[in-house]
């Protein structure tokens, strides 16, 4: 039991077609320069002397910045039980108590305002929610505990629900389980930590809205957030969904475990 105690446009478009570097190549066609003149940096290879091996150096150095991993994703399902979701390569998800800030930080590490949707409601989220990015890997937005004014029912539902997944997807590579940086662990998140363990779940505690704690008190709350839960400050993600803290840190770890 879950709760039983409480619940990513082709670089070479930009060159146009392939005979523009051949002609550029071809120094008889390009102007005399005097001796001494600056060559502007597009008619490098026209100097004497230049050869493939020169095209292929500027063909990489001129090569526009890849797209940011995780950028890309789209929202596919919502499911309530776990058996309704398809299969995928490797998934991620993110739990932890409503409110806590998990749609904000999956839309702040996809560098979209509306992909998940954010609520000062708690208990915005109600439904396991699949977001994919790059070829078949997935980012689960899941419906945060602690949702106490629900009824013991919904509550039922919510653990059979999140419980289901995260014990039922042989795919999930990590469980990033979020704590608010101010507030520090509640006994929920440390019921959700321990619970991860005994099950032998993959996880890591991510610190949500890092903006709220003054930075004067920063260094001493991620040590004490840290000791709290057995851990050293440095094991801990650091994260403000709203400042864009830690977020590009967070994003390559994501898309490392997804291999991306
Ligand atoms: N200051 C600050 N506020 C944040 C940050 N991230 C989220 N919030 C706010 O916290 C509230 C809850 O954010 P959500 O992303 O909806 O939280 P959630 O964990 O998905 O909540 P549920 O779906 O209810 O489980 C919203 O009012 C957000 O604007 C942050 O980094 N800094
Ligand atoms: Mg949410």
């Amino acid at each position: 039991m879950l709760f039983a105690a409480a619940l990513r446009a082709s670089p070479m478009a930009e060159f146009g077609p392939f005979k523009w570097v051949g002609a550029e190549l071809d120094h008889r066609r390009a102007a005399p320069r005097r001796h001494n003149e600056a060559v502007p940096p597009d008619s490098r290879l026209a100097r004497k002397g230049a050869n493939l091996e020169s095209a292929a150096t500027l063909v990489a150095s001129t090569r526009v910045p890849m797209a940011q991993p995780l950028t890309d994703a789209r929202f596919v399902t919502s499911a309530a039980d776990v058996r309704k979701l398809g299969i995928c390569h490797a998934e991620v998800a993110f739990v932890g108590r409503s409110n806590v800030g998990k749609s904000s930080l999956l839309n702040a590490l996809a560098n979209q305002n509306q992909l998940a949707r954010v609520s000062k409601t708690p208990g915005r989220t109600r439904l396991i929610n699949v977001f994919l990015t790059g070829p078949d890997r997935w980012i689960v937005d899941l419906p945060g505990y602690g949702f106490a004014t629900g009824p013991a029912a919904e509550r039922a539902t919510w653990q059979a629900m999140v419980e289901g997944y995260l014990t039922g997807r042989a795919t999930l590579r990590m469980v990033f389980v979020l704590v608010d940086a101010e507030v520090g662990p509640t006994k929920l998140d440390h019921a959700m930590i321990e619970w991860l363990r005994v099950e032998g779940l993959p996880h890591r505690i991510v610190a949500t809205k890092a903006d709220q704690v003054k930075p004067s008190k920063a260094l001493k709350q991620r040590k004490d957030v840290a000791a709290e839960l057995g851990l050293q400050p440095g094991d801990i993600a650091w994260v403000s969904a709203g400042k864009g803290t830690g977020i590009p840190e967070l994003r390559r770890e994501v898309a490392d475990l997804l291999a991306l």
